[in-house]
This record gives C-alpha cells, sequence and structure tokens, in this order.
C-alpha cells in the first residue's frame, strides 16, 4: 500500500486550484513514505523485479543497451543536481507561521498579513551565508541571509532580509563586483566561504562606502551562535500604503524571543571542522523536539518628514535608521515549528523573489532594492531551470494563480480552452483585472522627475559616520573581538598595498582600533593616538581597558555617539534558555546529582549532552547515567557551557583524561559558564582554581559541594542567562 500524505500548508491546493491545473485530486503534491510492503517501480510505474543487476548478455557478458531499467535510474541519477544559487547557496529552511498583534496598522497599510490578528498565514523562512558553497561550513565569518516567505491570502510576500541591517555597496550595479571579489580567487578557487582574502579586501579598500557594513562583519553577527540568536532585516527602506493610498516609509526588523548572541572566531574555526552542519542541526534539532524558535516582526515607521531633518538618506542601504531616532514597533509574531519533508524540494527549489509583495506594501527608490528586483526573477531561470518555477510546491501561492501565461519548459498546469489572450470574446474575457478597491496591486503614485543620469546621490556621500557610531555602541568585549577579527583577516592578505589601504580606512573610524590592528601588521601606528598591548602579550582586560576608552566623533546618525540596539551584549533578553551544556560523567559519577541536574535544565529549557568515556549506561554512585556523546565524538565548542558533577571516582577517572581537561580549558576560554559539584571541582585547575569561589563565580565558574547541589545549579543557571564572562583572569594565557 502507498501511503500518500498531502502536503500540508502553504502547499496544498483547493479544489479550484486543482481543476484549474487539471491535476487529479489525491495524486497531485503527494509527499511520498514508503509503507510497508511497498512496491518499487521506475518513473512509468512498472514494476521493478530486479534493482541489483543490470541486464547483461550472460552472467560475465556485456551490459545490454536494452537495460531501460538501468538507463532510467541512471539519467535521472545523471541529473540530480541544479546549479547552487550564485550566492546564499549554504542554507536550511523550515516552515511556520507569523500572526500579527492587534496593533491597528490600518492607518499605515492594507497588507491583511499585517492587520488581520485573528490570521494565522503560512510562512517559509531560508537562513544562509553568502559566500560559501552549498557544502560549506555553518560557521564561516559571513553576513546570514534571513528570507522570509508569506503565503498570504493575497499571494506571496517576500521580505529577502539578511541578519545585519546594511549592506556592502550602495547600488546594485557594484553587487557582480563585491560577489566576484568575495568568491574564491579565479585562479585556484581558495578559499572557500572565507573573506579573508587578497581580491576581498582589495575591492573592499576600493570601496570606502562599505566601511559601515564591515564593522558589523568583523562583530559577532557574522557568526551567530543559532539561527534562533539572530536578529532579521529588510535592510531597504520600504512603503506602506494605507487604504486611502497615502504612503508611510517603513524599515523591517526581526527580534529574536532568545536574544542575539554570537560564537567568538576561535569556536567558529573549530566547529567548521567539528561540525560543519551545526546551525543546521541545531534548528532541524530543536524544531523536532518542540523548541520553536521565534521571531517579534518590528516596524520602524517614518515619513519625508521626519527624514527632512537627518543627516543620511533614507535610501541609501549602507546607512541605518537608529533605534533612537525612531523606535521599532513589534507587531506579530513569528514561529517555525515544521522541518521540510525533503531538502532539495522545499529549501534548494524555494526561490525567493524581492518582487512578491502584497497590496499594502510597496518599493522605496533604494538603488539596491531596484536592482535586485530584477535579478530575483532572473536567477530562478537558470537555477531552477524554466519559467514554471513559480509552480513548484514550495513557491505556490495558496491562492487561485490564473492568468494568459502559458507553456514553458515543465508546465504542470493544464489549461483547458482555446483562448489564451486577453481582450477576448470567446472566453468572456476571463480572468479579468482586480480594481485598486477590489484589491488589485497598484503602485504608489510616486512623482518623479529628473534627468537621466548615472550619479551617486550626493547624500550617500558619508561613509564612515555609521561606522563610527557602531563601534561606540559595542562594549569593550566586542570591541575586543572586533579588532582581533580585523587582525586576523587583514594578516591574510598578501599584499601589503591592501593591508595599509584598509589601515587607512580603519583610522577614518577609530585610531585606536586602527593602531591595534597595525600592531598585528607589523605597521607603524597610524597616529599618535593611544595603542594596547599588542594581542596575546598580555590579558585581554589591559587591551580591553584602551579599546573601552576608544571613542569616535560621529556624523549620520542624528548627532548620536552611540546608538541603542546594535550591541548584543546589551539590551538583551538574559535567558539560559536555549543554551546547550555538556555534562562530563565517567565511572563513579553522582548519579542521583546528575539526574537532579538534567531534570532542572529541561525546566529552564537548557538541553544537555552527557557526555562519557563511551556511549551507554555509567555506572555511578545510586544508579547509573546514560552517556549520549564521547569525548571523542563532541567538543567543547558545540555547548554553551560545561558542568561536572559530584563523584570521587569519576573526577579522578577524568583528571587523567586529557581530553576532559581541554574539555573544560576551552569552556573557560571561550568565557563558557563552568559548573562543577563535589569532587567535580577537582577538574578546576590554575587560573580557573576555586581557591576565591567567590569571586571566581563572578567569572562564571560556579562550585560548591554535593550537599549544596540545587544552590550550585541555580547559579549556574543564571551565569548561562549571562552567556559569556570576558573579564577571566589569565584568559589569553590558557593553552586551548
Ligand atoms: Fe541577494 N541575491 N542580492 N541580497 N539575497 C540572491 O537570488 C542580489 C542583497 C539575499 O534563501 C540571489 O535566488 C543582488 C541584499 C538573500 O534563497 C540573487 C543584490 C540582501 C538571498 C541575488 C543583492 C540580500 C539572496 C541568488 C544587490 C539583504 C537568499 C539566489 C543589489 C537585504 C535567498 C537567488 C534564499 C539571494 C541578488 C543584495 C539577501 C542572485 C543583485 C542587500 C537572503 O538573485
Amino acid at each position: 500500500m502507498t501511503t500518500k500524505r498531502k502536503i500540508q500548508t502553504p502547499l496544498s491546493l483547493d479544489d479550484d486550484q486543482r481543476e484549474l491545473s487539471g491535476q487529479a485530486k489525491d495524486q497531485d503534491l503527494a509527499t511520498i513514505t514508503a509503507a510497508p510492503g511497498e512496491k518499487l517501480t521506475n518513473n512509468m510505474g512498472q514494476a521493478v523485479s530486479d534493482d541489483q543487476n543490470s541486464l547483461k548478455a550472460g552472467p560475465r557478458g556485456p551490459t545490454l543497451l536494452e537495460d531501460f531499467q538501468f538507463r532510467e535510474k541512471m539519467h535521472h541519477f545523471d541529473h540530480e543536481r541544479i546549479p547552487e544559487r550564485v550566492v546564499h547557496a549554504r542554507g536550511a529552511g523550515a516552515h511556520g507561521y507569523f500572526q500579527a498583534y492587534d496593533t491597528s496598522l490600518e492607518q499605515y497599510t492594507m497588507a491583511k498579513v499585517l492587520t488581520d490578528p485573528a490570521r494565522q498565514t503560512p510562512v517559509f523562512v531560508r537562513f544562509s551565508t553568502v559566500a560559501g558553497s552549498r557544502g560549506s561550513a555553518d560557521t564561516a565569518r559571513d553576513v546570514r541571509g534571513f528570507a522570509v516567505r508569506f503565503y498570504t491570502s493575497e499571494g506571496n510576500w517576500d521580505i529577502v532580509g539578511n541578519n545585519i541591517p546594511v549592506f556592502f555597496i550602495q547600488d546594485a550595479i557594484k553587487f557582480p563586483d563585491l560577489i566576484h571579489a568575495v568568491k574564491p580567487e579565479p585562479h585556484n578557487e581558495i578559499p572557500q566561504a572565507a573573506s579573508a582574502h587578497d581580491t576581498f579586501y582589495d575591492f573592499i579598500s576600493l570601496m570606502p562606502e562599505s566601511m559601515h557594513m564591515m564593522m558589523w562583519i568583523h562583530s559577532g553577527r557574522a557568526i551567530p551562535r543559532a539561527f534562533s540568536m539572530m536578529e532579521g532585516f529588510g535592510v531597504h527602506t520600504f512603503r506602506l500604503i494605507n487604504a486611502a493610498g497615502e504612503s508611510h516609509y517603513v524599515k523591517f526588523h526581526w527580534k529574536p524571543a532568545l536574544g542575539v548572541h554570537s560564537l567568538v572566531w576561535d569556536e567558529a574555526q573549530k566547529i567548521a571542522g567539528k561540525d560543519p552542519d551545526f546551525h543546521r542541526r541545531s534548528m532541524f534539532e530543536d524544531i523536532e523536539a518542540g523548541r520553536f524558535p521565534e521571531w517579534e516582526l518590528g516596524l520602524q515607521i517614518f515619513t519625508d518628514a521626519d527624514a527632512d531633518g537627518w543627516d543620511f538618506d533614507i535610501l541609501d542601504a549602507t546607512k541605518i535608521i537608529p533605534e533612537d531616532l525612531v523606535p521599532v514597533v513589534r507587531v506579530g509574531k513569528l514561529v517555525l515549528n515544521r522541518n521540510p519533508d525533503n531538502y532539495f524540494t522545499e529549501t534548494e527549489q524555494v526561490g525567493f523573489n524581492t518582487t512578491n509583495i502584497v497590496p499594502g506594501i510597496d518599493f522605496s527608490n533604494d538603488p539596491l532594492l531596484q536592482g535586485r528586483n530584477f535579478s530575483y526573477l532572473d536567477t530562478q531561470l537558470s537555477r531552477l531551470g524554466s519559467p514554471n518555477w513559480q509552480e513548484l510546491p514550495i513557491n505556490r501561492p495558496i491562492n487561485r494563480v490564473s492568468n494568459f501565461q502559458r507553456d514553458g519548459h515543465m508546465r504542470t498546469t493544464i489549461n483547458s480552452g482555446r483562448v489564451s489572450y486577453e481582450p477576448n470574446s470567446m472566453g468572456g474575457n476571463r480572468p479579468t483585472e482586480v480594481p485598486a478597491a477590489s484589491g488589485g496591486y497598484v503602485t504608489f503614485p510616486e512623482q518623479v522627475n529628473g534627468p537621466k543620469v548615472r550619479i551617486r546621490s550626493e547624500t550617500f556621500g558619508d561613509h564612515y559616520g555609521q561606522a563610527k557610531l557602531f563601534w561606540n555602541s559595542m562594549t569593550p568585549p566586542e570591541k575586543l573581538h572586533i579588532a582581533k577579527s580585523w587582525q586576523f583577516e587583514l594578516s591574510k592578505v598578501e599584499i601589503r598595498e591592501i593591508r595599509v589601504r584598509m589601515l587607512e580606512h580603519l583610522k577614518q573610524i577609530n585610531e585606536t582600533l586602527a593602531n591595534q590592528v597595525a600592531l598585528a601588521l607589523g605597521e607603524e601606528s597610524v597616529s599618535n593616538g593611544p595603542s594596547a598591548p599588542p594581542s596575546g602579550t598580555a590579558d585581554s582586560t589591559e587591551e580591553m581597558a584602551v579599546l573601552a576608552k576608544a571613542v569616535s566623533q560621529t556624523t549620520a546618525s542624528g548627532d548620536l555617539e552611540r546608538a541603542s540596539a546594535l550591541s548584543m551584549e546589551e539590551d538583551q533578553p538574559q535567558l539560559a534558555k536555549g543554551s546547550k551544556v555538556a555534562v562530563l560523567v565517567a565511572a563513579g559519577i553522582d548519579a542521583k546529582g546528575t539526574a537532579a541536574l538534567l531534570t532542572a535544565f529541561t525546566a529552564a529549557g537548557v538541553v544537555a549532552d552527557v557526555v562519557g568515556p563511551h556511549l551507554g549506561s555509567i555506572k555511578g554512585k545510586g544508579g547509573a547515567v546514560q552517556a549520549n556523546k564521547t569525548f571523542a565524538n563532541t567538543d567543547a565548542v558545540l555547548y554553551d557551557a560545561v558542568f561536572i558533577p559530584a563523584g570521587a571516582e569519576s573526577a579522578q577517572f577524568l583528571l587523567q583524561q586529557g581530553d576532559a581537561q581541554v574539555f573544560i580549558n576551552e569552556a573557560y576560554k571561550h568565557g563558557k559558564p563552568i559548573g562543577a559539584a563535589g569532587e567535580g571541582a577537582q577538574l578546576l585547575s590554575g587560573s580557573q582554581s576555586t581557591a576565591d569561589a567567590e569571586r571566581m563565580a563572578s567569572h562564571g565558574v560556579v562550585t560548591g559541594t554535593s550537599g549544596d547541589a540545587d544552590r550550585v545549579t541555580a547559579d549556574f543557571l543564571q551565569a548561562l542567562a549571562l552567556h559569556r564572562f570576558w573579564g577571566r583572569p589569565k584568559l589569553t594565557a590558557l593553552p586551548a
């Protein structure tokens, strides 16, 4: 028996659509799950009797051309791959829904998806990196794509956004150059999914408009901890249009329920080897386990009159509108609650398109957006191979599609009748145009008047003001990581002139930062301004202290010195929820204490892996614990924290294990909470020592006797909510 499950919303067709497409009712768009006893067939539906041996002239003879079963199977296999996306090739997606809050947005927009709180609009979201190929690692330093498709009753609406609110370039005509520069170099196809190479910085060093984006790229934003811990941004200014046809400008934001968190660069690089699927795996597992990723949609709504007072142009995608100037109003919730059934047919074949909009939403004249509006439709033709790509299940809108378009490669809709043109008298002139009052899409009639010119507006001219604002808005640890990232990337650039040009740009942003980077590149200071001790030769607290004082004079930001919501360490919800902890065990572990710990973790929404010398049952005091990971198959970089339960025998065993020591050292070095109960604390050595337990607890190293287990667990969960502790003693000196 064949089990066919109809693909769930948004992909199911209503009866009208079926009739229109001519597809039989329970045959179309079925998800096939092989049932017990299911027959194997070829693609023509013939039952296959032997799928092990090709047809030969005798047992040792040549394979025959007549073997149509073999040829069909091989033909399909030979053509299984489609071109990967020219950018954003590496990605992962999920289904879910969006529901608006009751915020009376009708005064701004007639888009029902935003105004009707009773509706749950189905969505498909795809996250991605930009530069790497389809098989590259998730944790590359890169901006993340954050593309959301709403399957609204008025048609598909796509916000094809990123996790960084600005972009490298101001005009779409520079996009092919940017991507050529960042992709692997053409002569040797090196490096994969990395921007730290000559051609990228050659281009960037000649494009000062990219410097604001480059500051974000060198921050933790470009190495997120999880998709569910990233913000999303529509980047461009769009328009909201109300029923009276009035326009307001809008910027779209996605605010994650778990707050914004990042990896550090050392972790990101190690994870790329230990688990290149780190991000896609955790989203998949979270959704399977019912820990659904959530965001709120935020809007910054403003008018031309507001914008007149600002010293930057709202059409320039290299600028943010600081939330201090226009607050973000939260208007609805996005929940991802279903994994795709099949990666290829859903996540790979989804074709997002910036021109997918619905009545109530419109474009601005941002020249980057205008260029994208050509590119997305165009690119689907070469990637998905046919102008009928919109008929693929993942790309179909949920409402009925009815027009006079016909034919083309892989057309699946079967339009009946003789009429495929308009106007006609033979078909009753159906389908018929829809007036605006009844929901027909009408472009906002903006008055446009000007000479045809190839010119960059003078209002796009300030390239450093908001880069300075971003720098000023960082906490000292964030500044430290930004400085280190610049040191790393520029040190990989082989041509000195390019490195020196980059230092000149950094000098425009902040002299202390530039000096700090210059030191690592073996260059003279760019100015007589302050510089900190070189990285690696001192404790990072000294470096942070110098960078903390480094503040720039900003412009292009409404006279703000610093802006809220840019730092990932401030203004964030303090939640242990969503964290992942490694619990290190060995024979003799306090089994009861470990069980209580795991129960407390589950209650707090914290996920735990029990890491032991082998998988399965590990005998402990008062019972056994089950290890689901081993020291050989996992690593500290894959966790947010580490905990060592009590147990004299287990502590003695783990002390002899180099792997366990490295685990703890790495967690310490990466600023992660460490918890230890009873004898478990014996594993903390040297700088992590418990001599001054109170002081170490303030640095996120929580210890206590096994009798004090509840307090230790509670303090550890509190430390988890703070995520990282960068002021730890001897962080730089630790070998890990
Ligand atoms: Fe894209 N971009 N882009 N981009 N972009 C594509 O479309 C392009 C830009 C973004 O998960 C391509 O279907 C141009 C900004 C995301 O499937 C292509 C320009 C932002 C995704 C394309 C930009 C984005 C893409 C490649 C400069 C954030 C992945 C495959 C004018 C606001 C969507 C495809 C997915 C993908 C062109 C700049 C976001 C070639 C010409 C700015 C999230 O059409």
